[in-house]
């Protein structure tokens, strides 16, 4: 089968690409370095949760336009969408950790030929793209590869919503920002084949700090919230209240507090930016130190509202990293529950998207159904907006002590 685009790395970011321009009619092959990832698609089935992902990925398998493989194959695009995560410094500050991106393009090597497109996809620092065609070339250099022409590369950073990927991936608007225009063009067209919003074309650079932008932005309005939080704890004043107050002025769109922020791209991308300037980068840094902070912040409250209590029992309503989605990456909720089980805690876990307990709390915590958890704990500590603790009556929580890092109850 003559292959139209090869997508490096089936996460979250990939494996719904590749089965929409499968499902779009092109010839697609998904390439993991995870043998067990590999086999799960090749029969159709998924290995992340998304809503509908698992439709989506069955009917592109099926149609004969998706398969999965080890290795990348000859085709006229590739695109890479392999983790970016980083490393932390001794002053808690991240650095950012291209080692994936880097193998994933040097082992395009031996199938790359001119007039290819190589597509960057992962959230990355800017000049990523740059060191993509170096990596490249140096590959081909090192295995005496001659491919008689130019390569272009851009980098269309992906910016869909956990929990609404599918629907996001269609409608979101698009950046394809080239190292070349003539790259920018060929991306635009290539994401043309599903993409029903605007792509606007730009350099690589500027794409690069557009994602990381979008997601610092966001970190540093959630620090504004998590921050009044803790200032109307100090003042007497019900935060929620007071921002469904605020939000009425016209200008003004105070997001929620909570917990801290999860993830992997919010509570990570800033630091990309603070890492390339950390002189100017000064708002973006106290923002990710404040949400950080807030778990600290939270587990004090339990402390406070276990003054008096004998072998206290703590009820974690959630250890996702947001709401109504079944993903504990970097999840505050799941490092709150945690800590709080090696202080000796008894901790009843509740999660109702998953069915075992991740590894953090094996042997440390229960895992138990709302109910339960309702009936025996003597704190309720509601650390996720799912839902199915929004139903939770009124007079289920009298006679507990409650601290709803949400704002969800109105106890
Ligand atoms: N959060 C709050 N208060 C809020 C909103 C969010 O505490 O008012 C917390 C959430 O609970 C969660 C964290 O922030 O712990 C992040 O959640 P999120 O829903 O804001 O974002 P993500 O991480 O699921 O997805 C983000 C999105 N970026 C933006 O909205 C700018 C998404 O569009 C990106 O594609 C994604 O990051 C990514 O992959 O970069």
């Amino acid at each position: 089968m003559q292959l139209d685009i090869t997508v490096l790395g089936l996460g979250y970011i990939g494996l719904p690409t590749a089965s929409i321009f499968a499902t779009k009619g092109k010839k697609v092959l998904g390439v993991d370095v995870v043998p067990r990832v590999v086999e799960t698609i090749n029969r159709g089935d998924i290995h992340i949760e998304e809503p509908d992902l698992d439709v989506l990925v069955r009917a592109a398998v099926q149609s004969g336009n998706l398969r999965a493989a080890g290795k990348p194959e000859a085709a006229s695009t590739h695109i890479v969408a392999v983790p970016t995560p980083f490393d932390v410094r001794p002053d808690g500050s991240r650095a950012p950790d291209l080692t994936y991106v880097e193998s994933a393009t040097r082992s395009l090597a031996s199938v790359i030929r001119a007039g290819d497109l190589v597509i960057l996809e992962s959230t990355s620092p800017v000049g990523t793209t740059e060191k993509m065609k170096a990596w490249l070339e140096d590959e081909l250099t090192r295995m005496g590869r001659k491919v008689g022409g130019e390569i272009l590369y851009a980098h269309c950073p992906e910016r869909i919503l956990p929990g609404q990927m599918l629907k996001e991936l269609v409608s979101n608007d698009r950046i394809a920002g080239g190292l070349t225009p003539e790259a920018s063009r060929r991306a635009k067209e290539l994401y043309r084949t599903f993409c029903t919003a605007e792509i606007f074309e730009t350099d690589a650079r500027t794409a690069e700090m557009a994602k990381l932008t979008e997601n610092a932005f966001r970190d540093v309005n959630i620090a504004f919230a998590n921050e009044l939080s803790l200032v109307c704890d100090r003042l007497g004043i019900n935060v929620w209240e007071l921002i469904r107050l605020a939000n009425r002025h016209p200008r003004v769109k105070i997001l929620q507090p909570g917990p801290g922020v999860g993830g992997h791209c919010i509570a990570v991308d800033p630091w990309f930016i603070v890492d390339a300037a950390p002189k100017e980068a000064r708002l973006m840094r106290v923002a990710r130190e404040v949400n950080d902070g807030k778990p600290g912040w939270v587990m004090d409250k339990v402390r406070a509202a276990a003054a008096g209590l004998k072998a206290p029992s703590v009820a974690c309503l959630g250890l996702a990293f947001k709401a109504n989605i079944d993903d504990l990456r970097e999840s505050p909720s799941l490092e709150i529950a945690a800590h709080l089980a090696t202080e000796g805690y008894k901790v009843l876990a509740v999660e109702p998207h998953v069915h075992e307990l991740p590894k953090a709390l094996q042997g440390k915590a229960e895992l138990v159904s709302l109910e339960d958890a309702l009936t025996r704990a003597d704190i309720l500590l509601l650390l996720v907006d799912h839902n199915a603790f929004k139903a939770v009556p009124v007079a289920r929580l009298r006679g507990k002590r409650v601290i709803d890092t949400r704002g969800i109850w109105n106890y």
